[in-house]
């Protein structure tokens, strides 16, 4: 993988490079070598007679092409051969890999295609219609924690109150249709859905195994991050173990190297896309690392070559059942990008505006999901869940549960998992896991109990009269899905939010730094100054 990722850096294949390493190359796989000899003796027959020097040249470029495709994936290797075998001659079959190896099957060409149009997009926006207003900043707006003020530009998602979250355009249901899944009928791929964020197209299946493969490929964690998470005592909160692997991680920082050798600001994207492609492969490796130091018997659980990102991330942390292999590929799917303005995503972004590097952005966001008003809330979701049954068992009435919520309201506590910021209808995320729920666990007697939470708890909230949004969020129902297949540890759960939160936070990274933007710094003003001005305003 380093060769081609080398390779790649230097703006496309180098046939000298190729030739270097072409007998590594050949031994690297079984599949790789049968194919390249046969492109050989197809070269020879459809050749015969050609010229001899332009033969060699076409030989060994496609012979690096090949390679660098049939590193990506075994599964598009099958594909590249029935296509080549349909190519009417060989210069049109070489023409026909460079097309597929570079702009379809690799992310990275894709970004490369599509940045300069975007940077444009962009400028001609700022220069046309830099002085168009977006609405009027209110008073309540500064005192209320900046609701409603459009002030971020997030390319990759876009929240309606009312219908939830788009994925670049897709609702959840829509890309559940779209998305390649592991198996028919299947959760979408959440490596499907990084394509998705970073290019704004929904990619092909081949596409999206070229990339788990890639992931794979780059999901190797040193020794010292492990070390360093060691250094906490176990009881540390596993948020904060989390978040002291990713800081080690960053050592491997590609964009901090870049920048202190004066990388010019128009390749900032590329070690950022570097940065952020291994960190998303790689915080599965902490986060599986982090629950079994603290829950099992610490041993460290390799990655599987065969799975995909969910299917992994499910495996290292010990769960091999399809099912819940399947929940963790909606789990992070669905988690993972919530447009900007959240308290993870606008942490991440913030921080990057100062170009720190993903490892840093992203560890930050993660303090700010440690939160119990953002990501730890599924925590407290299923820890209150279970203090219910505690208290009044699983078989709780409506009546009982209605008293159980006034006596948290009472307590001036929050109901976890109910409300939200910007959404004012049912999460379109709880919706989703619900019918997963009812696909999967219909009988669950927790399920059951998040079932009647749903029709309790938003007409006490209205009662409340001051909660914008009574229904429920995301993190209502994500804990007894995990503790159905066996994941019971509920302070384990914001792990999973942050493995899920670097695909959007660091897809988002890469547009930040293609389209150049800039330092964020809003303008902050006293008490004294607000009332000054509103005396003032009053008066004329
Ligand atoms: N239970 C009790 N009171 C609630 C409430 C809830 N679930 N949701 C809102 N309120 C209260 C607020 O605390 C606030 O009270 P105050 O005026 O006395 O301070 C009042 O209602 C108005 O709040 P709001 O404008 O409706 O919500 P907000 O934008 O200020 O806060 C949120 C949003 C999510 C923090 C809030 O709804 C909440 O605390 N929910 C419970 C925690 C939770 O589930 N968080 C996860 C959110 C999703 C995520 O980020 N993962």
């Amino acid at each position: 993988m380093s060769y081609l990722r080398a390779d790649k850096r230097g703006g496309g294949t180098k046939p000298s490079l190729f030739l270097k390493h072409r007998r590594s190359l050949f031994l690297s796989s079984p599949q790789t070598s049968v194919f390249l000899f046969s492109l050989v003796f197809s070269f020879r027959r459809r050749a015969k007679g050609g010229d001899l020097q332009q033969s060699v040249a076409f030989k060994n470029h496609a012979f690096s092409k090949c390679a660098m495709v049939f590193l990506r994936g075994v599964s598009a290797l099958s594909r590249l051969r029935s296509r080549l075998n349909q190519q009417s001659s060989l210069c049109d079959s070489v023409r026909w890999l460079q097309t597929q190896s570079s702009s379809d099957l690799d992310l990275h060409s894709q970004l490369k295609e599509l940045i300069p149009e975007q940077q444009e997009r962009l400028k001609k926006l700022k220069s046309e219609h830099g002085k168009v207003q977006l609405g009027n900043i209110t008073v309540d707006m500064v005192l209320g924690g900046m609701r409603g003020m459009t002030g971020l530009l997030w390319e990759t998602s876009l929240l309606d109150p009312e219908e939830g979250i788009r994925f670049r355009g897709l609702s959840i249901p829509e890309c559940q249709k779209l998305l390649p899944a592991a198996k028919p009928d299947g959760e979408p791929l959440p490596e499907g859905l990084l394509w998705l964020l970073l290019t704004g197209k929904v990619p092909s299946k081949a596409q999206v195994d070229a990339l788990s493969q890639e992931l794979r490929g780059r999901a190797v964690v040193p020794d010292y991050v492990f070390k360093a998470i060691d250094a906490l005592p176990v009881s540390a909160h596993p948020m904060t173990q989390f978040g002291t692997g990713v800081m080690a991680l960053q050592v491997q920082s590609e964009f901090q190297k870049a920048y202190e050798k004066g990388i010019p600001k128009s390749k900032y994207w590329e070690p950022t896309y570097e940065d952020a492609l291994s960190l998303i492969a790689r915080v599965p490796l902490v986060a599986s690392y982090v629950y079994q130091r603290i829950y099992k018997d610490g041993k460290f659980i390799a990655v599987d070559n065969s799975l995909d990102y969910g299917g992994n991330f499910s495996q290292m942390l010990g769960f091999n059942c399809p099912q819940m292999q399947e929940l963790m590929r909606l789990y992070i799917t669905i988690h993972s990008d919530h447009e900007g303005g959240n308290v993870s995503a606008h942490t991440g972004h913030l921080v990057g505006s100062a170009l720190s590097d993903p490892y840093l952005c992203f560890a930050a966001a993660l303090n700010g999901l440690a939160g119990p008003l953002h990501g730890l809330a599924n925590q407290e979701v299923l820890l209150w869940i279970k203090s219910v049954v505690d208290e009044c068992g699983e078989n709780i009435s409506k009546e009982q549960l209605k008293d159980y919520v006034w006596k948290t309201l009472n307590g001036g506590k929050v109901v976890p998992g109910f409300g939200h910021g910007v959404l004012r209808k049912t999460d379109p995320r709880y919706t989703c896991q619900r019918e997963f729920a009812l696909k999967h666990l219909p009988e669950d007697p927790l399920f059951q109990l998040v079932s009647k939470l749903y029709e309790v708890v938003p007409p006490i909230l209205t009662e409340l009269g001051k909660v914008k949004n009574p229904w429920p969020n995301v993190d209502a129902h994500s804990g007894v899905l995990l503790n159905h297949f066996g994941l019971t540890e509920a302070r384990y759960y914001t792990v999973l939010f942050g493995v899920s939160r670097s695909i959007g936070i660091c897809s988002q990274l890469i547009w930040d730094r293609a389209l150049g933007l800039p330092l964020e710094r809003p303008k902050s003003v006293t008490t004294d100054w607000l009332e000054n001005y509103c005396n003032k305003a009053k008066a004329t």
